[in-house]
């Protein structure tokens, strides 16, 4: 059984949707790390640094931080979801560190900037939306010719599913790299991708785009 700190959020949708794959039993403790649920004295003895997704093992009490760290426990607890041979599993290895690197933070300051960011910070937004591009077409390249990024689907489609979804959700189409799209469209079709996403609930309601909205001149 698995206790599961979560919110509505790229990270968070990684690991329910994983424990919906696995079928493993968890109850969500739903923390609202966007209203400063994340900084109570209760939720930053649990993850010092006080962000969501944390998983507790509730069988051996292993508290768990960093949304791949966890996806690698929960495969690793199921003995599903991660290849065992060796070339295959290093390639896994590398593009989780990849996606939890690159792709996570990129997309985040490419939200942040665009969408959070208290000024409007021109040179960001470009920055970021630049580098959301060029990395789309990175992760169009490694697809070129596969249906997952390791030869079946596993937590590394997971990983990167989760800020797919949100990069859809912030209205930055992909449309345009086919294999990319195809494998969004094949992993979004998954019910246990579509049940994780809505749990403990959706992505908020955004308000409008900085890029698109008109600037003064
Ligand atoms: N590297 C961490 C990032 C976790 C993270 O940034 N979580 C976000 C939600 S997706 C959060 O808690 N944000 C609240 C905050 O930064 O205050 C992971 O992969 O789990």
């Amino acid at each position: 059984m698995f206790t599961l700190y979560s919110h509505g959020s790229p990270n968070g949708h990684k690991i329910t949707i994983a424990l919906e794959e696995l079928q493993l039993p968890y109850e969500v403790h739903q923390t609202n790390v966007f209203a400063g649920e994340g900084q109570t004295s209760e939720f930053l003895s649990v993850n010092p640094n006080g962000k969501i997704p944390v998983i507790k093992d509730t069988e051996t009490g292993q508290i768990i931080t960093e949304s791949n760290a966890i996806l690698l426990y929960l495969a690793n607890k199921a003995g599903k979801l991660m290849p065992t041979e060796p070339t295959e599993y290093w390639r896994g290895i590398e593009l989780l560190f990849f996606q939890a690197s690159t792709i996570g933070p990129m997309f985040g300051q490419r939200a942040h900037f665009t969408i959070m960011a208290s000024e409007t910070v021109p040179y960001a937004m470009k920055r970021y939306v630049e580098e959301g591009e060029r990395l789309y077409k990175l992760l169009d390249e490694f697809l070129m010719g596969r249906e997952y990024f390791l030869n079946d689907y596993s937590i590394v489609d997971i990983a990167h599913f989760g800020w797919l979804f949100t990069a859809v959700h912030m209205g930055f189409s992909f449309d345009k790299y086919p294999n990319l799209k195809a494998w969004y469209d094949r992993v979004g079709a998954r019910p246990a991708v579509q049940k994780g996403v809505t749990i403990p609930s959706g992505l908020p309601t955004l308000p409008p785009r900085k890029d698109l909205v008109a600037q003064p001149v």
